[in-house]
């Protein structure tokens, strides 16, 4: 899969390097360039922003380096990409998003900052490929950089070969919405606290009854709006 990420901030993106995602771009099943917007200013000051017509707080980011980032990137694709913008205005970002966007071939970050880039670039990209304006969660971040990692990441480790043990992957995709069952390890006791002993049991049965109870007993409890509404008791 290739990636291409255009911001003012590159270096916030000098973490891919690490982990699993830095391994699979060292391998090549990540293909990940990153891209200083200001490559495509031609002023001194390299411009970005200007005031906002209409009046308002802050700046806006201008159309001008925008259109020529996108049209560099486009004429090196071969198809036309998917073009994610991060925005609180956007859709917001499920696993089910990541699932969808792990199946293109490429796929174009443009993470804004100030409050945001001109209208005008979200139409001239949907002419040049899909886009998708997508947000993290509900609330404010400063810029589209740290909701793109997020996305980057959630979407990077579902590309065939990035995860080591594609077990864990499939167990995810039989996943029923629910939360997760809490884990332990050794030793037994810790700090006085022991761990669940049905757990050391040896009864895969009895194992399996509890965790399932426990995903009920936290979702009910963090996140109700999981729960088919009969479920949700009080
Ligand atoms: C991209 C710029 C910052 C700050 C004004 C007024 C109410 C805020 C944009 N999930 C998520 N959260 N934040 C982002 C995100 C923020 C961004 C950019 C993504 C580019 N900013 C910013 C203030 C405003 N706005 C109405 C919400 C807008 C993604």
């Amino acid at each position: 899969m290739r990636i291409d990420v255009v911001s003012i901030f590159p270096a916030f993106f000098d973490a891919l390097e690490v982990s699993l995602l830095g391994r699979a771009r060292g391998s090549g099943i990540l293909d990940i360039r990153v891209h200083d917007l200001r490559e495509w200013t031609h002023d001194r000051h390299r411009t970005v922003d200007d005031t906002p017509y209409g009046g308002g707080a802050g700046m806006v980011m201008k159309p001008e380096p925008w259109g020529e980032a996108l049209d560099a990137i486009a004429a090196e694709a071969a198809r036309p990409p998917v073009f994610v913008f991060p925005s609180p205005a956007g859709e917001v970002f499920r696993q089910s998003t990541a699932r969808e966007l792990a199946l293109e071939p490429h796929l174009v970050f443009g993470c804004g900052r100030y409050e945001g880039i001109d209208e005008r670039v979200f139409e001239y990209a949907a002419e040049r490929g899909t886009v998708r304006l997508v947000s993290l969660g509900d609330y404010v971040l400063n810029g589209g950089e740290v909701a793109a990692m997020a996305m980057i990441e959630a979407i990077g480790r579902l590309v065939p070969g990035v995860v080591g043990n594609p077990e864990s992957l499939v167990e995810e995709s039989h996943e029923d919405g629910l939360l997760e069952y809490p884990s332990y390890t050794k030793p037994s006791e810790w700090r006085g606290r022991a761990v669940p002993p049905v757990l050391l049991s040896g009864n895969h049965g009895a194992v399996a009854q509890w965790r399932r109870a426990q995903q009920l007993e936290r979702t009910r409890s963090r996140r109700p709006d999981l729960l088919p509404p009969a479920e949700r008791g009080e």
